[in-house]
């Protein structure tokens, strides 16, 4: 890997680009589209069918639980991409993972409205690696106490870093964009806490 480590304006962002070279990114990013078991986007909460405007899947080590879109996720288990490139992140920021979060946003339309992964299961402070695959997506963040927003742009092959206060004090989004008429897909490495565990990570 020749990647470089690009500090942005904020101190809870890095952006890594070229986590994955060109040819990697092309090879991962075909296998998740067209290896990977991608469920149905409809789901239903008492009662009500819902459209999740994105494909999703959940993979988790042996006894992990997570309730982030408990009604949608079931946890399937890791397959032998995704705990490839589990290492390669692992032995890259030497942290360690123990579930991953798989979207696909089939073109610009797909979209993951603003949020921050800050659920109690993923501890008081929560450490999460983001990779990108395919169509270039802009990740957008604005704070959750005062005016300031920003962006940075995500192209296949980077690797995004977002440390706990990220989470603690911004919510990120990846807004529609109608000029992208192609496929991403991102990985999101996350740390849930095992249940009967203290948060003392
Ligand atoms: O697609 C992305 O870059 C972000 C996805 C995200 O925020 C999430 O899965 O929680
Ligand atoms: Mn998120």
């Amino acid at each position: 890997m020749t990647c470089s480590r690009n500090s942005t304006p904020w101190p809870e962002l890095e952006v890594i680009n070229n986590f994955y070279d060109a040819v990697e990114c092309e090879r991962i990013y075909r296998c998740l589209l067209h290896e990977h078991q991608w469920p149905d986007n409809r789901y239903v909460v008492a009662g009500r069918q819902f459209i999740l405007p994105r494909l999703q899947t959940w993979h988790a080590d042996p006894g992990i639980r997570y309730s982030y879109s408990n009604n949608l996720l079931q946890t399937r288990a890791w397959t032998p991409l995704l705990s490839d490139i589990r290492v390669q992140v692992e032995s890259y920021l030497n942290i360690f993972f123990n579930s991953v979060l798989v979207n696909l946003y089939r073109n610009g339309d797909d979209y993951v409205g603003w949020h921050a992964d800050n659920e109690p299961e993923l501890g008081e402070q929560p450490f999460i690696a983001s990779l990108t695959f395919g169509a270039e997506r802009q990740f957008a963040f604005r704070h959750k106490k005062s005016s300031e927003q920003g962006r940075v742009s995500l192209r296949s092959g980077a690797l995004l870093i977002m440390r706990p206060n990220f989470q603690h004090h911004w919510l990120h989004s990846v807004p529609i964009d109608q000029n992208v008429t192609e496929g991403r897909v991102n990985l999101t490495f996350r740390k849930v806490i095992p249940a009967g565990s203290c948060f003392l990570d």
